[in-house]
Formats: C-alpha cells, sequence, structure tokens
C-alpha cells in the first residue's frame, strides 16, 4: 500500500478551503482504516496524494466531494448515475500495470505506483462538461500525459493515441452487458495528447482517485465532452491512423472523433447551449471549448467544427 505522508504540504495554501477539509475528512478516514488494518479488517482503499497547486485551475466553485463520488458515468458498472458508486468496490485498482506501445521507440509497461512517480504531482481544478447537458468542477491530482509520452519517444508515424480501459467482466460487472464493445476505447489526435491542459490523472480531493472515477489512473481532456476522459486505463497505443472509439463504434451518428465541447453545434439528443452545473439550480450557458478556448483554439485553426464534431 502507498502512504505518502503529507507533512510536506502546506494545502491551506495551495487549495480552496472546501478541498482542505475534504482533505481532513478524508485523512481522519485514512487513520480509521489504518485502525482496520491492525483489527483485520478491510483495508481503505483511498490515501491521501500530496500535490502542489498547478497555475491550471478555474476559480469556479469545486463540485462537493459527495457529488463528485456519487454521480458518475462509468458503463463498466451500470449504466445508470448512482451504479458505479454502488458497484465499484470490485475494481482492484492495485497491482496494476500500464502498457504503453504502438509507434514509439521505447515501448514499455509501468507498475501504476512508478508512474505515478514519474512527475510531481500537480493539483488541477477543470471543468468537466458532460454531453448530456451537466458539468462539474473538479480538483484533479496528475501531471501533462506529454510527460510519459515523450519518456516512449514517439516515432515519426505516430499520429494519434488510443486509450484503452481495462476488459475484466469479473471486476467490471457492467461489461456482462453488450451496451458498448468492451473494452472502452477513446483517443486523441497526438497534438491534442501532447497539450499541457491533458491530464493523466491519478486522484482528485487530495486523495487517490475512488474507483467510480476510474481509479487507478484515466485521462482528463478537460475542453472536451466527459466521455472523451478514458477511466481506469490499462493500455496507452500510439497509432498511425485515427482509432476507432467505443462510443463512434456504437453510434457514429451521434459521437464524433473530436467531441470538442461547442455550444453551437447541437448532439442530436441533446441541445449544447446550456448545462446544469451539479448543484447549481439556474442553467449556465456552456462555453466554447468549455471555457479552455484561449489554450486550446489553435489545435482546430481552419477545421469546420460541424464537420469535425
Ligand atoms: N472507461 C470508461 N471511461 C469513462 C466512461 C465510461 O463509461 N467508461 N464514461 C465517461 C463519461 S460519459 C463521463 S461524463 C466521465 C465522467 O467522469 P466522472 O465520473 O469522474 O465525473 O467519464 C468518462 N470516462
Ligand atoms: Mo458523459
Amino acid at each position: 500500500m502507498l502512504i505518502k505522508r503529507p507533512d510536506d504540504i502546506a494545502p491551506s495554501e495551495i487549495t480552496p478551503a472546501e478541498v482542505y477539509r475534504a482533505r481532513r475528512q478524508f485523512m481522519q478516514g485514512a487513520a480509521a482504516g489504518a485502525a482496520g488494518l491492525l483489527l483485520g479488517l478491510p483495508e481503505a482503499e483511498a490515501v491521501p496524494l500530496a500535490a502542489t497547486a498547478s497555475p491550471y485551475r478555474v476559480s469556479d466553485a469545486p463540485t462537493p466531494f459527495k457529488a463528485v463520488t456519487s454521480y458518475n458515468n462509468f458503463y463498466e458498472f451500470g449504466v445508470n448515475k448512482d451504479d458505479p458508486a454502488a458497484n465499484a468496490q470490485s475494481l482492484r485498482p492495485r497491482p496494476w500495470s500500464v502498457r504503453i506501445e504502438g509507434e514509439v521507440l521505447k515501448p514499455r509497461s509501468f507498475d501504476i505506483d512508478n508512474l505515478m512517480k514519474l512527475a510531481p504531482l500537480e493539483e488541477r481544478v477543470y471543468r468537466l462538461r458532460c454531453v448530456e447537458g451537466w458539468s462539474m468542477v473538479i480538483p484533479w491530482i496528475g501531471f501533462s500525459l506529454a510527460t510519459l509520452l515523450k519518456q516512449v519517444e514517439p516515432t515519426g508515424n505516430a499520429k494519434f493515441v488510443e486509450f484503452v480501459s481495462l476488459k475484466d467482466p469479473q471486476q467490471m460487472p457492467g461489461q456482462r452487458d453488450n451496451v458498448l464493445d468492451w473494452p472502452y476505447r477513446e483517443g486523441l489526435r497526438l497534438d491534442e495528447a501532447m497539450h499541457p491542459l491533458t491530464l493523466l490523472a491519478f486522484g482528485l480531493y487530495g486523495q487517490t482517485l475512488p474507483n467510480q472515477n476510474g481509479a487507478p489512473v484515466r485521462i482528463v481532456v478537460p475542453w472536451k465532452y466527459g466521455f472523451k476522459s478514458a477511466k481506469s486505463i490499462a493500455t496507452i497505443r500510439l497509432t498511425k491512423e485515427q482509432p476507432l472509439t467505443a462510443w463512434m463504434q456504437a453510434n457514429p451518428r451521434e459521437y464524433g472523433f473530436y467531441s470538442n465541447v461547442n455550444p453551437t453545434v447541437d448532439h442530436p439528443r441533446w441541445s449544447q447551449a446550456k448545462e446544469r452545473r451539479i448543484g447549481e439550480f439556474f442553467k449556465r450557458d456552456t462555453l466554447m471549448f468549455n471555457g479552455y478556448a484561449d489554450q486550446v483554439g489553435k489545435l482546430y485553426a481552419g477545421m469546420d467544427l460541424r464537420k469535425y464534431f
């Protein structure tokens, strides 16, 4: 088990008070977990993660921890919003390895605890906009995916990055239903994957990722609809061709490869002009690229975003 003593962080100076409170509550829980271990009770799953504050933080109020961890989309554990929190205890996030392969000079597998040490962990507060019309603000912990991609040295042929989630119906009971063609697969263009905002996330709210949020490691791409941010990743593959994602395979008319948040291009079943921030009553206007246009707009210069939805 991995325990980082939080002695070297002063969370009050780097995180919003709310994050700090959630972290303190969590650490009390962790202490109880350690006591449980002595009594032979099941070990607490989450452990504190120290991180420094990244400048990538929106000023919107973070969505409460309770909502972030109880209102989820994670079809491997069921299709209802409360299914992942109810069912994801069967996921075993340790031991875990992530294979990174394909068009790279140095393919390799990382044990999750070594992968986490590849770069200093940062806390970043991002908006997350689901294509279904709701949104959250989440303090993630991780580092830029680019750090990992540079380590394996992409070849000149690498143009895309495919993310493959775990496939194991024993751990993921929702995979006994064919709602998607498992495993869950997502993808980015290489320049999108290399953008510093694209986060390899290991935690949220000062602790390791709860299973329902994609333990032990996931991607977070804040300017795209939430489904692009694949959870519980087992393989990262660099490719020449654009990968076929699980959602495009299921319904190519509704789910495009790009899926950039765009209030002017509607999904066939849902307007994308407005969103409901979880915990708020009035709808908000959805922002172009989810508010990240200054940082990522140039990736799409000259592209017809209706065609490349
Ligand atoms: N493997 C996998 N990743 C996934 C999903 C999923 O069903 N399976 N759902 C996606 C969707 S639709 C959203 S909105 C986000 C939700 O992330 P959260 O539960 O951490 O807020 O995860 C995405 N990643
Ligand atoms: Mo979503």
